[in-house]
């Protein structure tokens, strides 16, 4: 599609106070003459209508064509065969004061983002979709850990003088070693001391934390699987290390975030599941309402951190509490909803425990058939865990299935569902996104561990646990947003009182977060 000719469209749009849908745009572009079909399709559209679909333009220049009548356009029906396109020139808006201004319609005005949308900017890394290789051979589970071994063990090797599990076993009495490896066992002994075995590419080799010592605080905090460094002396016999010191991959704590150079502003949600009968449909329909109104002018990004749908068959019992049945059907209703969302609005999604995608993680972006059932607001669909950087600030994407397991591991001071972000911040000192192994967490084996923090994000986004909670952790913003569904049965049974129908709002050109909430 000509980019100008769409960037005009939109812009003209906007400034009458209509948003488009992305598959609008395109059909517009491609009419012989785009501006008079803007024209006809604008005295076309129902009173109420504030964003222009593919409907509605296919209406207009049908009435054009074959001189047929209609009265009205269903809002509801999904765009059809046309495939989408994919051209990011939808946020294109400058504002012509010479037309009239913004409809005001269902009592909200259209918010009308001015931005050009040169200042606009969105990238995404860490994308695996499509490019799994696993086939869940051992020689998989070997590649994964061997790569999160080296990438982790790389952010420590420079910190301590270490030497392979092998080498040390071969150390005089009483040296002193270090060694970087993986979490293989934790043990308390009958003594109460803690026997930690680590494991690298050589083999294993056996640290102790006495009780009396003050690494002992970190020993509660340790997860199966996570990369670390340990230092100590050796026993008279070298068949065990007394531990000195641990160092963790970690953030540094001199860590300086990146920030947008405007004012603009991101809503970080995730568990929507539509379909379940307790998505809340109410509260979604505020804040898609608010969206379009002048305070919310400012958010041009949404991101959506997993569960879009309930889902079928994810927990025992679940069909009980099923609103929809079809999975399908889920993902048309959802993104019904979606289209609420104002057009000029950029959407990033990724899946998790819920969505119709493999379980175990990374897990791949929706296939062809579900991008396609989702495609009207043209939301970028991408893996779970990806980064995505908005102007500048990178944000690492997770769904958070870990959480659950961070939570029932460590002390309830130190992580719990009330403060998830504490939860969060044991995942940043550890530079991965799950680190735990054979739990809730299911991995995917694949020869690249896509689940390690590479680079420090400037902001961690995970939802799953349903609780609202943000709070810095050496400076990087970790945000867990609630859902949007109310309290189920079985969290009833286990006493979590869900953080419904609330949206976090990122100030990208501060980190501040502002809550509003729609129950
Ligand atoms: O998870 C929402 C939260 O509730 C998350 O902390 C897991 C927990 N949860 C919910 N249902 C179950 C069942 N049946 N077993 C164990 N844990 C559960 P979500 O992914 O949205 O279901
Ligand atoms: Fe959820
Ligand atoms: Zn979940």
């Amino acid at each position: 599609m000509p980019l100008e000719a769409a960037a005009r469209l939109v812009s003209e749009l906007t400034s009458r106070g209509y948003n488009a849908e992305r598959e609008a745009v395109t059909r517009l572009t491609a009419a012989d003459d785009p501006r008079a079909a803007l024209e006809r399709v604008l005295e076309d559209v129902p009173d109420d209508v504030l964003v222009v679909r593919a409907e509605h333009v296919e209406a207009a220049l049908a009435t054009d064509a074959g001189g047929a009548t209609h009265t009205d356009v269903p809002g509801g029906s999904s765009a059809d065969s046309t495939a989408p396109v994919s051209t990011g020139t939808r946020s294109a808006q400058e504002r012509d004061s010479s037309v009239r201004s913004p409809v005001e319609a269902g009592g909200s005005s259209s918010a009308n983002r001015e931005t050009d949308p040169a200042v606009r900017s969105l990238e995404i890394t860490g994308d695996m979709t499509g490019e799994s290789t696993g086939t869940g051979e051992y020689s998989d589970f070997v590649s994964v850990f061997r790569d999160r071994l080296d990438r982790l063990g790389a952010k420590l090797r420079g910190r301590v003088n270490h030497r392979p599990a092998t080498a040390i076993q071969e150390m005089p009495g009483g040296s002193e070693a270090a060694m970087v490896g993986l979490v293989n066992d934790i043990r308390s002994t009958a003594s109460g001391h803690w026997l930690i075995e680590l494991e690298d590419a050589t083999g294993t080799f056996p640290w102790l934390v006495m009780k009396d010592r003050e690494y002992v605080d970190l020993v509660d905090e340790l997860l199966h699987d996570e990369v670390l460094a340990m230092e100590g002396t050796l026993a008279d016999d070298s068949g065990i290390a007394f531990v000195d010191s641990m160092y963790f991959p970690d953030v540094p704590r001199t860590y300086e975030p990146s920030t947008a150079d405007r004012h603009v502003q991101a809503a970080l949600i995730s568990d929507v599941h539509v379909g379940s009968q307790e998505f809340m449909e109410d509260a979604w329909n505020a804040f898609a309402d608010w969206l379009h109104t002048e305070q919310a002018q400012h958010v041009e990004y949404m991101l959506l951190a997993g569960d879009m749908v309930e889902g079928v068959g994810v927990y025992p019992d679940q069909d009980e509490e099923l609103d929809i049945v079809d999975i399908y059907e889920q993902y048309a209703a959802f993104s019904e909803h979606l289209k609420k969302v104002p057009g000029d609005i950029e959407i990033v999604m990724i899946p998790g425990n819920h969505d119709a995608v493999r379980l175990a993680e990374p897990q791949p972006g929706f296939d062809e058939e579900l991008r396609e059932i989702m495609s009207a607001h043209d939301p970028q669909i991408v893996s779970n865990p990806s980064t995505v950087t908005l102007e500048g600030v990178s944000v690492l994407m997770y769904h958070g299935v870990s959480l659950d397991e961070v939570i029932a591991e460590l002390p309830e001071e130190k992580a719990s569902y009330d403060d998830p972000h504490k939860a969060m911040y044991h995942l940043l000192k550890k530079r991965h996104v799950a680190p735990q192994f054979g739990g809730h967490t299911r991995l995917a084996p694949e020869e690249k561990d896509y689940l390690v923090m590479e680079e420090v994000p400037d902001i961690f986004h995970t939802g799953h646990v349903h609780k609202l909670g943000f709070g810095k952790y050496h400076n990087v913003l970790a945000i867990n947003s609630g859902c949007w569904q109310a309290q189920t049965d079985f969290q009833k049974s286990v006493n979590i009182d869900p953080d419904a129908g609330f949206a976090p709002i990122v100030d990208l050109d501060t980190l501040d977060v502002t809550v509003q909430k729609f129950s």
